[in-house]
């Protein structure tokens, strides 16, 4: 009798577990990204909803809140509302976290990435390992890498292909103090402001320049608001990070945490191969749309360098010694 009442009990108790976990799961999880679906980066978040639905059986549905709306367009703040709860999940950029996650910083170094595969050599080396583990323990669990792009510098007031253009020259920056440091060793005037400020400051001409990926230039048509210069000078490349919040992770079930994570990191790929390929044929376009490109010889390219090495003294340590070295070494060894 009593091992029959102990029974009911456990047969009782775990039908209560089972569907207080799967009350657990939201009809519906909010998705932030700073760029919406025109963009590379609003592809890659609609990708990684699309294979989650497809894949769930549409158990596990997201919705994208593209333009920063979640956090009042200041991208910067998104970090810090996946923490608090206010957004679930989000495919952001390395720059909008690296104010909560210093070691983000590491791909904003002038001029530590010349090329694709230095980028990789980082994202999917150690130094990735070491940087998903800091985003992790700051509340927030990253699943796989995107890509935002090298950001390249346009004007509205002169071809710039030595540090010295830059002189005066007024600058929209993004929301890390680095870029402050950087356009400063440079001689400008940078202006820290979110994107949905930005496109605003240009057409005014409350500043003069900006940076950003060429897809962004495109999409965006910064073109037509009077940035008739561009510099492809290489100097960083923002990935983008897929991630969901800490608590929200260890609310799923281990097969769904799986699933969630392979779809973000197909989706990634799949954006990073389709980014990379579309470049050539981007610049094209920008070209023909009478944006003057200027092109750095390598000496030329060298004088920028020169110019932003003090960068390096005042970030590495914020960073982290160990994390940059190793971030060196697998671009030296790529
Ligand atoms: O604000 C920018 O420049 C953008 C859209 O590239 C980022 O969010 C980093």
């Amino acid at each position: 009798m009593l091992k029959s009442k102990t029974l009911l009990a456990v047969a009782a108790a775990s039908i209560l577990f089972s569907s207080v976990v799967a009350a657990q799961y939201k009809d519906e999880y909010t998705v932030s990204t700073v760029l919406p679906s025109a963009f590379p980066w609003g592809q890659a978040a609609d990708k990684w909803v699309e294979l989650v639905r497809e894949r769930s059986d549409g158990r596990i549905n997201m919705k994208i809140y593209s333009n920063s709306q979640l956090v009042s367009g200041d991208q910067t703040k998104e970090f810090s509302a996946m923490r608090s709860g206010l957004i679930d999940m989000a495919v952001g950029s390395t720059i909008n976290w690296s104010p909560q996650v210093p070691q983000l910083n590491l791909f904003s170094l002038p001029f530590l990435m010349p090329d694709y595969d230095a980028i990789d050599a980082i994202t999917q080396g150690e130094a990735g390992d070491v940087i998903f583990a800091a985003i992790k323990e700051r509340g927030v669990t990253p699943l796989a890498w995107g890509e935002n792009g090298f950001r390249e510098l346009s004007n509205s007031q002169r071809v710039i292909d030595e540090p010295a253009d830059l002189d005066g020259l007024k600058i929209r920056v993004v929301g890390s103090p680095l870029f402050q440091d950087t356009f400063n060793a440079l001689g400008a005037n940078p202006t820290q402001m979110s994107w949905a400020d930005a496109k605003p400051a240009l057409t005014t001409g409350a500043v003069d320049g900006q940076e950003n990926p060429l897809s962004v230039f495109d999409v965006a048509r910064i073109d037509q608001v009077g940035q008739n210069y561009l510099t492809l000078w290489h100097y960083m490349a923002d990935p983008l990070v897929f991630a969901v919040s800490n608590r929200i992770w260890s609310q799923f079930s281990p097969e769904d945490q799986a699933l969630l994570k392979q779809a973000a990191i197909d989706a990634g790929q799949w954006e990073i191969e389709k980014s990379r390929a579309e470049l050539d044929e981007t610049l094209a376009t920008i070209k023909e749309r009478g944006v003057q490109v200027t092109e750095l010889t390598d000496a030329q390219h060298d004088a920028f360098v020169e110019a932003t090495k003090s960068v390096y003294d005042t970030w590495t340590p914020k960073i982290g010694e160990d994390l940059v070295k190793m971030a060196q070494d697998a671009v030296a060894n790529r």
